[in-house]
C-alpha cells in the first residue's frame, strides 16, 4: 500500500477544507476534486466486492436488527476471525469489509494526514456494516393521496397537527434559545422551528442507522456518489474526535445526517456552534442544533432586514404555466406587476427580485413569491417544496402559539 506524499497530502488538506459546504446530501455539485481521493478510488475500484469473501452466516447474524447493532457488535470481531483469510488479518481489517482495498488506504490515510490510530480505526471499521445488506420495513403506500395535488401531499408528510403541537411545545421550552439565536444571527425563531419540525419532527425521528455503517457503505462499496460518501466519512472521523463523541455509536439517516436539523459531518465542520456552551457541538443537544441551524442561515447569506420568507400571489386562472417557477428562479417584482399581472396578495416589504413558488394543489395552483432568505432556506435543501414545508410549518406553529 502507497503512503500518500506529503506535498499532495497538502494539497488535499487544502482541497478538502475548501469543498463544497451545502448540507443538502442531494446536491449533484459536491466539488469532489480530491486529487487524493481519486487516486485512492483509481487503485482500487476493482477492489470493491467485500461482501463476496464473506461466509454467508456471517451476512445473516449480522442483519437481524439495525437498531441495536451498536450493541451487538462488539463480540462479532473474535466470533468471525476464524473464517477470514490470513492477510486480511495481517492487514487489521474484518468483518463486512474485510479485504476492502479501498477501505485500507482510506484508513492509511487517514492515519498519516490526521494520526488516527490504526488499532482504532481497525476496530471501528471491523465492526462496520454494509447497509445493503440490512432488511428495509416495507413500505405501504397509501391509494387516497394521489387524489389530493402534488403540493398537498408533500405538505402532508410535515405540517400536521401533533407535529404543530409538537412545535409548539418546542418553541414554549428553547424560547430563550430561539431569542438568542435571532439576536445573535438575526433568524427568526419560526425558520428554526420550521427546519427541526421537517427534518426531525422535534427529535422524534433522529435516523435509525448507525452513521458509520452508512458512510462506510456508501463511501467504499461503490455507490453512486462514492467520492462525497469518502469525504463524507473523512469528516465524520474528525468531528467525532473533536466532540468527543464514540464514531460507532453515532445515529442517522440513510443519508449519515445527524441530529436535530440533521446536519452531515462536513456541514457540522462548517457550521455547528457551542451554543449552550458546555464545551462541547453536539447536534442531538437541542440548544446546540438552534444555534447551528441559524448559524448555517447566516453563513449562507441569511438577511436580517428581510423578514418576509413568502408571499402568495395574485394571478389569472387556476392553473399557473406562463412563466417557469421555483425557488432558483428571479424576478423583478415591477416586471411581474407589469407584463403578467402577477401581484402579491398582501403586502410585500421586500423590494428585490422574487421567485415565483408554485404550489400544485387538486383543482388549482398557489402561486407565491419568494423573497432572497426564501431561496436561502432552500441552501439546506435544495427543493422548493422543502422551503415552503419549513415556511408552512414554521409560520402555522408561530400562529398557533398565539403570540
Ligand atoms: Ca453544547
Amino acid at each position: 500500500m502507497t503512503k500518500p506524499k506529503l506535498s499532495l497530502l497538502l494539497s488535499s488538506m487544502l482541497l478538502i477544507s475548501a469543498c463544497s459546504t451545502k448540507k443538502d446530501i442531494d446536491v449533484p455539485d459536491i466539488n469532489t476534486s480530491n486529487s487524493l481521493m481519486a487516486s485512492i478510488q483509481t487503485n482500487t475500484s476493482f477492489e470493491n466486492s467485500s461482501s463476496a469473501i464473506i461466509p454467508s452466516e456471517h451476512s445473516s447474524i449480522e442483519t437481524t436488527s439495525s437498531e441495536n447493532s451498536s450493541v451487538e457488535i462488539t463480540s462479532s470481531e473474535n466470533s468471525l476471525s476464524q473464517n477470514i483469510p490470513t492477510e486480511v488479518v495481517e492487514g487489521g481489517l474484518s468483518g463486512d469489509f474485510a479485504g476492502n482495498y479501498k477501505l485500507m488506504d482510506f484508513i492509511d490515510y487517514m492515519q498519516s494526514a490526521y494520526q488516527f490510530k490504526y488499532e482504532e480505526l481497525y476496530k471501528l471499521f471491523s465492526e462496520a456494516k454494509d447497509i445493503n445488506q440490512m432488511i428495509e420495513p416495507y413500505k405501504v403506500r397509501n391509494t387516497l393521496q394521489q387524489e389530493k395535488g402534488k403540493w398537498d401531499r408533500y405538505k402532508k408528510m410535515f405540517v400536521y397537527e401533533r407535529n404543530i403541537q409538537r412545535g409548539i411545545n418546542f418553541w414554549a421550552e428553547y424560547e430563550d434559545t430561539l431569542n438568542k439565536a435571532y439576536q445573535t444571527y438575526g433568524v427568526p425563531p419560526e425558520y428554526i422551528v420550521g427546519i427541526i419540525g421537517v427534518e426531525t419532527a422535534y427529535g422524534v425521528n433522529f435516523g435509525k442507522k448507525r452513521v458509520i455503517d452508512v458512510l462506510t457503505s456508501k463511501a467504499m462499496l461503490g455507490d453512486r456518489r462514492e467520492d462525497f460518501y469518502t469525504q463524507q466519512l473523512e469528516k465524520f472521523l474528525i468531528m467525532t474526535r473533536q466532540s468527543g463523541l464514540n464514531a460507532s455509536e453515532l445515529m442517522g439517516s440513510n443519508a449519515g445526517a445527524m441530529g436535530y436539523g440533521q446536519f452531515i459531518a462536513s456541514s457540522y465542520l462548517d457550521f455547528a456552534v457551542d451554543f449552550n456552551n458546555d464545551g462541547v457541538t453536539d447536534l442531538w443537544n437541542a440548544q446546540d442544533a438552534i444555534g447551528s441551524i441559524a448559524n448555517y442561515f447566516s453563513r449562507n447569506g441569511w438577511n436580517r432586514n428581510t423578514s418576509q420568507v413568502a408571499v402568495r400571489a395574485r394571478y389569472r386562472g387556476n392553473r399557473f404555466k406562463r412563466l417557469e417557477t421555483g425557488y432558483k428562479t428571479k424576478y423583478s417584482q415591477y416586471k411581474l406587476r407589469k407584463k403578467y399581472k402577477i401581484t402579491p396578495r398582501s403586502k410585500l416589504y421586500y423590494k428585490g427580485p422574487v421567485s415565483l413558488i408554485k404550489l400544485h394543489r387538486a383543482t388549482y395552483d398557489e402561486l407565491w413569491f419568494g423573497t432572497h432568505n426564501f431561496r436561502v432556506i432552500t441552501t439546506y435543501n435544495h427543493s422548493t417544496f422543502y422551503g415552503m414545508a419549513v415556511y408552512t410549518l414554521g409560520e402555522t406553529v408561530k400562529q398557533r402559539r398565539g403570540y
